[in-house]
């Protein structure tokens, strides 16, 4: 091949990967954490960690907050799903133009980087002391997420990955409390229903009353808000605006779910 110059030649290169997502469309984005049963072993509660469900918490509101087109988010476990529409107007942009490559590294940056923010606050909390904190945080093992970015050409399509990942984690919230209560060759051949129900009748453990947000994890969405602010003259007012939200999750398997999944993710937005 023949090049003008040396720029051509590398740009020419380089570009031959640079893949798009296809634009006016929905977009989806998982996010998961990178060796995290190693990363939470010894470090977490089982089956339930509400430190380390916040931290996977503000990381997807935070992703929420600074992501261009992000309608709702889905927290479970260590991964995060998000969609984002740029099909609000005519003139609504794809985020990085829908370059996946930068879609990709900077979404995974953006997670990992305000994930490890609320981590070392929580093992920093956890310090004596006199801990000289320099060498600890050099010590401490640091969280990476990886990054997946695809389309799906309709909504309804969208709202199936939803529910792929809530199903998926509802099997797993069930399997994760019979294994914190239950040796695991006991559990052996049973599925997750036998599982739980086993926890009930043997350690008196009733999975079907646990909160929410461990049975079907949960959302991040816009909701009205309302706040103080300080006006010139230094008085409180009061504002109301729509703020990116962690809520419990509700459940999208039946038709009210489906539909306020759709109210929440798409109608809000006139889409
Ligand atoms: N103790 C505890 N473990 C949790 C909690 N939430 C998620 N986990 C664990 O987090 C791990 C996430 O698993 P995976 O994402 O499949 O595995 P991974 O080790 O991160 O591996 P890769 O994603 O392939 O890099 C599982 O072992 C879960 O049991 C929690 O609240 N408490
Ligand atoms: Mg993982």
């Amino acid at each position: 091949m023949k090049f003008n110059n040396l720029e051509d030649k590398c740009q020419y290169y380089r570009g031959l990967t640079d893949y798009k997502v296809c634009g006016n469309n929905n977009i989806l984005v998982m996010l998961d954490g990178k060796n995290f049963s190693t990363l939470i072993k010894n470090n977490f509660k089982k089956p339930f960690d509400d430190e380390f469900i916040n931290m996977m918490n503000r990381t997807a509101q935070f992703l929420c907050n600074n992501v261009q087109g992000v309608k709702f988010a889905y927290v479970q476990s260590d991964e995060i799903s998000l969609l984002i529409t740029d099909y609000d107007t005519p003139e609504t942009d794809t985020p990085f133009g829908g370059r996946i490559c930068k879609l990709q590294s900077i979404l995974a940056s953006l997670a990992t980087s305000e994930f490890n923010r609320w981590f070392t606050i929580w093992n920093l909390n956890k310090c004596y002391d006199n801990v000289n904190v320099g060498e600890f945080i050099s010590k401490m093992k640091m969280a990476q997420f990886d990054c997946k970015v695809w389309t799906v050409p309709n909504q309804n399509d969208a709202y199936a990955w939803f529910l792929y990942r809530q199903l998926d984690c509802i099997k797993n919230s069930k399997q994760q409390t019979a294994q914190t209560y239950l040796p695991h060759k006991q559990l052996l051949n049973h599925d997750a229903d036998e599982q739980i129900e086993m926890t009930l009748n043997e350690k008196g453990i009733n999975w079907n009353k646990f909160e929410d947000k461990y049975k079907y994890g949960r959302f991040v969405y816009k909701i009205e808000t309302t706040g103080v602010a300080k006006d010139n003259k230094g008085n409180d007012v009061e504002y109301v605006r729509n703020k990116f939200t962690v809520v419990p999750a509700f459940v999208l398997s039946n038709e009210e779910g489906k539909n306020k999944f759709y109210d929440e993710a798409f109608r809000k937005y006139g889409i």
